[in-house]
């Protein structure tokens, strides 16, 4: 049986994951999330990436926005509203419920760990799907107009708009994998990177003590998440191009240069795969477009057939 570990953020991340979920069983599939843009709001612990993927999973997600549920009203954010409160970031009702129930219980001395398999239990997501960590692990986007944000301001309130000077995950010095995380990592063959944004969805998850060297001894391989320069979803293009890099493929695969051996690039950026070869990564071309289910799962085939041909032995 082969053992996979998917690393993933949000939307992108979610797709992919789904694909994968479609073809591997919950024993060979673990998917580790992105908590660095988890924030307190109202008083809720909320956990954007950990819902996306499992709302992803389980079929519930909104289908036009890839985050929060389909078929949302917003009864309570309208009030809240009227009654001058917080409203910029969008909280559905249905998906308050799951915020309410998460805090809930963290209150009670739950892991976020174990609330999540918990949560995945009862929304019928069968797959692992593990915070990155228990320990709270903080993105904030250092920005030249507005200064340091928390992520959510910087992505949500402020809609990406402000220009990025640089990251920081704020409490990674001190977090570590969890315990299952930890463990299926170490066990897993093949270690996916989904087509998150590398900046501030894989870079948390790398950062944690430990995974860049329980990395070095697996096949990793990188999903791109820039087509023809530009993201299919979210700000990763826009922070390459502030960061003074172009935003392309290869710049996908130099910045994961010593962490992963292959790199999924779409077909349209065909013409990198030799500045790809260079960094002595192996590329390879496809549609990496996930623009429905079938989309997601050929990907996600695609994928983990490439990994088990560039396999370490
Ligand atoms: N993204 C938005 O662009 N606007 C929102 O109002 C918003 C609300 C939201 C609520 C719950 C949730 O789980 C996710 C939500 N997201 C929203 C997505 C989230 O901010 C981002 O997808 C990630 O943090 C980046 O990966």
């Amino acid at each position: 049986m082969k053992k996979v570990v998917a690393l993933a953020g949000g939307v992108g991340g979610a797709k992919l994951a789904w694909g994968l979920a479609q073809i591997l069983s919950k024993d060979e599939l673990t998917i580790i999330v992105n908590t660095g843009d988890d924030f307190t709001h109202l008083g809720l612990d909320i956990s954007p990436d950990v819902d996306t993927v499992c709302y992803t999973l389980a079929n519930l997600a909104n289908p036009e926005t890839g985050w929060g549920r389909q078929g949302e009203s917003w009864n309570c954010l309208g009030e809240l509203k009227e009654l001058g409160g917080p409203d910029w970031f969008n909280l559905g009702d249905l998906d308050l419920a799951l915020h309410l129930e998460r805090t809930f219980l963290l209150q009670q001395g739950w892991s976020l760990t174990a609330a999540t398999k918990y949560l995945c239990e009862k929304m019928g997501v069968v797959h692992v799907v593990l915070p990155m960590s228990d320990q709270q692990v903080r993105t904030l986007v250092s920005t030249v107009e507005r200064g340091v944000l928390p992520f959510q301001e910087y992505f949500v309130k402020y809609h990406c708009e402000p220009t990025m000077t640089g990251v920081q995950f704020q409490g990674i010095e001190s977090a570590f994998l969890s315990e299952q995380a930890s463990t299926a990592l170490k066990e897993c063959d093949i270690v996916i990177i989904c087509p998150s944004n590398p900046w501030v969805s894989i870079s948390p998850i790398i950062e944690i003590k430990d995974v860049k060297s329980i990395l070095s001894t697996k096949t990793v391989v990188a999903v791109s998440p820039i087509i023809g320069g530009k993201t299919v979803k979210g700000p990763a293009a826009k922070m390459y191009a502030e960061m003074g890099i172009v935003p392309s493929a290869a710049a996908v695969a130099e910045q994961y240069e010593r962490l992963i051996q292959g790199f999924v690039l779409d077909i349209v950026d065909e013409d990198q795969m030799q500045q790809i070869r260079q960094c002595g990564i192996i590329p390879f071309a496809v549609n990496t477009l996930m623009s429905d289910n079938s989309t997601r799962e050929k990907l996600a085939r695609e994928t983990l057939d490439f990994a088990e041909r560039i396999k370490k032995v």
